[in-house]
């Protein structure tokens, strides 16, 4: 009894092994990350524009905007105002977690138009 218990415990000692093994082989590891690590994008206000003004991104990716213009502005999703920055000072940033496709604009300045494309 006393050797079976022994044995078994060899037995699972075996598998964790294997198991950190398989999960720490650095290629294993980098291709998971790589996958399923969101990105961050950088949309850059200035001279009355969003730059760049279309973004392709993938669900959960986070999109940065800055404002590197003169004066304030907003970034504000155009259809139903389901999300706003609200004002961004100059040198200001505000992050959006993107979820679905959205066409953005500044509510300060309308003119000034930008797209998320989910694909
Ligand atoms: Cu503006």
């Amino acid at each position: 009894m006393k050797g079976f218990s022994y044995r078994w415990y060899g037995y699972i000692f075996l598998e964790l092994i294997i198991f950190l093994a398989l999960f720490n082989a650095p290629g294993t590891r980098k291709r998971g990350k790589d996958l399923s690590a969101p990105r961050v994008y950088t949309v850059e206000i200035s001279g009355m524009k969003f730059n760049p003004a279309a973004l392709v991104v993938h669900q959960g990716d986070k999109v940065m905007f800055v404002n590197h213009d003169l004066v304030v502005h907003d970034v504000t999703e155009a259809a139903k105002k389901s999300w706003t920055s609200s004002p961004l000072g100059v040198g200001k940033s505000w992050s959006l977690n993107v979820q679905q496709s959205a066409v953005y604009y500044c509510s300060i300045h309308p003119v000034m138009r930008g797209s998320i494309t989910v694909k």
